[in-house]
């Protein structure tokens, strides 16, 4: 080890007496400090990058039964014995729709500027269509004006899985395109309501998810396990939905917005940099995510899928093609994970997913494989791919066996290792000129995890359901040093 080495670790260590979030002058110029710069130079943000955190109506919520709601998928799922672990729900969850004032000074505390939550669309028509419930939109008018009283700026999602049940019992929910029509409407509706506050929109969260696991698998709601046609129809329907939903907020939004998605794009990352790799693994991209982001990208169904799907591939004209590719103000990814990919020639598409050794590390969650990667490569190949448009990570972040030990602490050593690992990998990107622009941590909170109920922990404050008291975690604290001083430390 060299003397200048030795002398930088010596300076570091040190920093494990210091205290938390100190940003004064005098702070600056010490020589601890200097170590912390000398490490986080190269890890720096862009000013004015975004940090958020994101939450979805369903899983924080609660109060499913006020003001109203009308009754979603996911109610009737829970609520079936034998869906969801432990038989849980999400009638109280966090009891958000109460406890949102409390929760924006969490947002507060941590110091982030953006918070992305949804718009519970059986709040607002409990019918899926129809009249509007008048008291439907109360709730969201409070907790907006809460958040920019505190100076954080509200990113809306307008469908996060919870699908008004009388949709499903009428037409099969997605499986009809008077879904996506009704989506669209309602999609208007809540803009021109919000929208004088709400500048930032995104249509839909992962399409791939509720179609696959709701549709096909029936893990989540609304529980089918339908044919491959029927899945792709219903896929279709959705993404129809949201090309609708966007020409709709456009329309009816008061003053200038800003729309996009927050979609599971999956990513391929080389498995090894080089550039026949490379190249295999963005064509992987493009392909595995031919029903969702590229067809809503490039107005078209890749040749592969038509030619894979044959028989089963959807019916749908040219002019809703124009629709579901109408053209978005920024992309949101959903980035948790990735898989591997080379470049193989002896394959007509050139490329093939290597599959990971059992042995491959994963977080508490056993799909969760710890790939940072692919939060520089994700951002990359669709910048790449489909021209430079401000992308945000609309979420990441991970579960972990979280317990709170006797001192009342949380110590999530690991999540506070994958946010390192995950926001170099993105600062990389950042750095590289990638229009990165903004990340939104999931979650705020530990949250109802779908058809995990609440045994799986993503939050960066502890929940305890039985008291809903807010512990933040150390990766709460590693969080609000980041945002602090905008550099991975
Ligand atoms: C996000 O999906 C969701 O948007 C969010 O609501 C959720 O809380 C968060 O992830 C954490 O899970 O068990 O093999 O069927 C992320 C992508 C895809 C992850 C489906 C879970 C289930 C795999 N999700 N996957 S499996």
């Amino acid at each position: 080890m060299s003397d200048i080495t030795r002398r930088g670790f010596t300076k570091l260590a040190g920093l494990a007496t210091m205290q938390p979030a100190m940003a004064s002058a005098a702070f600056m110029t010490s020589p601890e400090e200097d170590a912390v710069q000398a490490v986080a130079g190269d890890r720096q943000f862009p000013k004015d990058f975004l940090w958020g955190t994101a939450t979805a109506s369903y899983q924080v919520e609660g109060a499913a039964k006020e003001d109203g709601r009308g009754v979603s998928v996911w109610d009737t799922f829970s609520h079936t014995p034998g869906k969801v672990v432990n038989d849980a729900n999400g009638d109280v969850a966090d009891d958000h729709y109460h406890r949102y004032k409390q929760d924006v000074q969490l947002m507060q505390a941590l110091g982030v500027k953006g918070y992305r939550f949804s718009i519970a669309w059986p709040r607002v028509f409990p019918g899926g269509s129809g009249a509007p419930n008048p008291k439907g939109l109360d709730f969201y008018n409070r907790l907006v004006d809460e958040l920019l009283a505190n100076g954080i700026q509200p990113y809306a999602t307008l469908y996060h899985w919870d699908l008004p049940q009388p949709l499903q019992d009428k037409g099969g929910g997605w499986e009809s395109r008077e879904t996506a029509k009704a989506f669209g409407d309602y999609a208007g509706h809540v803009a021109s309501g919000l929208s004088d506050r709400v500048k930032d929109w995104f249509t839909v969260n992962e399409f791939w998810v509720f179609i696959n696991l709701g549709y096909r698998f029936g893990t989540h709601a609304p529980g089918l396990k339908l044919s491959n046609a029927r899945v792709n129809q219903a896929a279709h329907n959705a993404v129809l939905g949201h090309g609708l939903a966007v020409q709709a907020i456009r329309a009816r939004a008061k003053g200038s917005v800003r729309v996009g998605i927050a979609d599971s794009t999956s990513i391929g990352v080389p498995v090894i940099e080089t550039p026949e790799h490379i190249a295999a693994a963005q064509q992987a991209t493009r392909e595995s995510n031919a029903q969702a982001m590229t067809v809503i990208q490039e107005g078209k169904y890749t040749d592969k899928f038509l030619r894979d799907a044959g028989a089963d591939a959807p019916k749908y004209t040219a002019e809703e093609l124009k629709i579901i590719s109408t053209p978005l103000d920024f992309i949101g990814l959903n980035i948790y994970t990735g898989y591997f990919v080379a470049a193989d020639s002896s394959k007509p598409e050139g490329y093939a997913v290597v599959a990971n050794p059992k042995s491959y590390p994963h977080m508490a969650s056993s799909w969760l494989n710890v790939c940072p990667e692919s939060l520089y490569w994700g951002p990359r190949h669709v910048s790449k791919m489909w021209g430079n448009k401000p992308i945000y990570i609309t979420e990441n972040g991970c579960s972990s066996s979280d317990i709170q030990e006797k001192d009342g602490k949380v110590y999530d050593t690991d999540r506070v290792m994958y946010l390192r690992n995950y926001l170099t990998q993105l600062g990389r990107a950042a750095n590289e000129g990638v229009p990165v622009r903004g990340y939104f941590l999931w979650s705020l909170m530990d949250n109802f995890e779908w058809a995990d109920g609440y045994t799986n922990r993503f939050g960066l404050h502890y929940v305890d359901y039985a008291t809903q008291t807010r512990t933040p975690k150390l990766s709460a604290n590693y969080y609000r040093e980041v945002i602090a001083r905008n550099s991975v430390l």
